[in-house]
């Protein structure tokens, strides 16, 4: 048994639709961004950087960081061919665009939502916070010129979709005002695809349809 801790709406989805689509057993413990649990003496001793998600495997290692979560369900499960041939060009571009999203859209969002950390509170908070909702829509930008339709990666379904529906549907963190269905219209067909998507769609259900 797999056990996944995170929240509805937060990072955990992209570890959860990933254990979903492989068909593995899994549990998935709530951890409140609302009432601030990722900082409870009982997640940092999970997870010191206080951040979600994490996933126990059924062996008992803990592991951290969305993106090494998505690679390693991909690398239990490689009936389920969540990424190209080892080796072969698209592997390397899924990295490629993996590691894109992980290393320059993931930390913006933590400068978005909690402009706080970086900033004194205040106008300057803000301003910061619009700066980083500027560097996510260019990079969402980036990555929705390389959506090959109807999936990421023209080999097909991958990892890829999940995360890249993830950042498309963290509208708070992008800023509500920007037309997402103007800029980034083929990143919400394959969000749309992907919530629609047998094994996923009850996993989307929860966590973006409240
Ligand atoms: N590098 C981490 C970033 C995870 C992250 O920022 N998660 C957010 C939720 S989507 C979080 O836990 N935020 C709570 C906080 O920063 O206090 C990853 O890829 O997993």
């Amino acid at each position: 048994m797999f056990i996944i801790f995170g929240d509805k709406g937060s990072g955990a989805f992209s570890a959860e639709a990933a254990l979903a689509e492989v068909g593995a057993p899994y549990e998935f413990k709530t951890i409140s961004l609302e009432k601030n649990e990722q900082r409870s003496p009982e997640f940092l001793a999970i997870n010191p950087s206080g951040k979600m998600p994490a996933v126990r495997l059924p062996e008992g290692l803990i592991l951290t960081e969305s993106l090494a979560i998505l690679l390693t369900v991909a690398d239990h499960f490689p009936n389920a061919r969540l990424l190209p041939p080892q080796a072969s060009p698209g592997r390397g571009t899924a990295y490629r665009w993996l590691a894109f999203m992980a290393d320059e859209i993931y930390p913006m969002v933590e400068i978005s939502d909690y402009p706080e950390r970086f900033a004194p509170a205040g106008e300057r908070a803000e301003a910061l916070r619009e700066k980083a909702r500027e560097r996510i829509r260019d990079r969402l930008l980036i990555v929705e010129r390389q959506v090959a339709g109807p999936w990421f990666l023209p080999s097909g379904f991958s990892i890829l979709d999940i995360y890249a529906a993830m950042f498309s549907r963290w509208r708070g963190s992008i800023g509500r005002d920007w037309p997402v269905d103007q800029n980034i219209p083929n990143l919400l067909a394959l969000a749309n695809a992907l919530s629609e998507r047998p094994r996923i769609a009850p996993v989307w259900q929860r966590h973006f349809m409240r």
